[in-house]
């Protein structure tokens, strides 16, 4: 049996949702956020030491780092269902969407909330400088990197409704949530993302989408 890790508001979620869209029996541990620093509670490092969130358990394998989990699950429960065949050039299509998922398209999304942290948790009296430097940190190199991302995957979707192709794959479950991350805090535009926009609405329309929130427990991925 599947237990996973969940913790609230988080990429764990995506977790929930390909378990729901493969049809497989899980559990779900629920974490929440210390509300202070918004880490996880140090009884997630039993789980795996470094405490974060994704991570499954499947029978005595611990499965941590959601492209990790995402492949093991679809190779060991999904019976051949959302992924292309091994050896299609599919297959490696599918493989570098869940790697940039995480190796490329977060980083620049996570510096953003960094710089905004750094603007509004600086001391009074150092706010004007703090403001100063996370504003140029963000025009000089968060935002013009979200732009080349943003527009790069806005143009893969211009022939087919989903990353791989025609066919939607567990590599779309992997890049929902820094697509949806964008989306709500309005890194993408309607005039230049559509495509984006619209793969948002798709995968909030799908059945197995909304199970997935109703197994996890509210769930704000701004
Ligand atoms: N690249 C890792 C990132 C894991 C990660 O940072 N998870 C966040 C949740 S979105 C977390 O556990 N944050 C709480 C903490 O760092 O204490 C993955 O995709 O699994």
């Amino acid at each position: 049996m599947i237990t996973v890790h969940h913790l609230a508001d988080s990429r764990s979620q995506r977790v929930l949702w390909l378990l729901e869209e493969l049809e497989l029996d899980y559990e779900v541990v629920r974490y929440e956020r210390d509300r202070a620093t918004y880490l996880a509670p140090a009884s997630l490092k039993r789980v795996h030491p470094l405490g974060k969130s994704p991570v499954i358990t499947d029978d005595t394998n611990v499965v941590a780092e959601t492209g990790h989990i995402v492949d093991y699950v679809v190779r060991c429960h999904g019976q051949g269902r959302l992924a292309p065949e091994v050896g299609t050039p599919e297959y490696e299509r599918y493989q570098y969407w869940l790697h940039y998922a995480e190796g490329s398209l977060m980083p620049p999304l996570l510096l953003q909330l960094v710089f905004d942290s750094v603007e509004t948790r600086a001391p009074l009296l150092a706010k004007p400088v703090a403001k100063a430097i996370a504003g140029q940190v963000k025009k000089q190199f968060i935002r013009p990197q979200q732009a080349l991302h943003f527009d790069y995957l806005e143009s893969c979707l211009a022939a087919h409704p989903w990353f791989v192709g025609d066919s939607f794959t567990a590599a779309d479950v992997m890049l929902s949530f820094p697509v949806e991350a964008a989306a709500a805090r309005g890194v993408l535009r309607n005039d230049r993302h559509p495509q984006l926009l619209a793969f948002v609405d798709r995968i909030h329309a799908r059945p197995a989408y909304k199970q997935a929130l109703s197994r996890g427990g509210e769930y704000a991925y701004a």
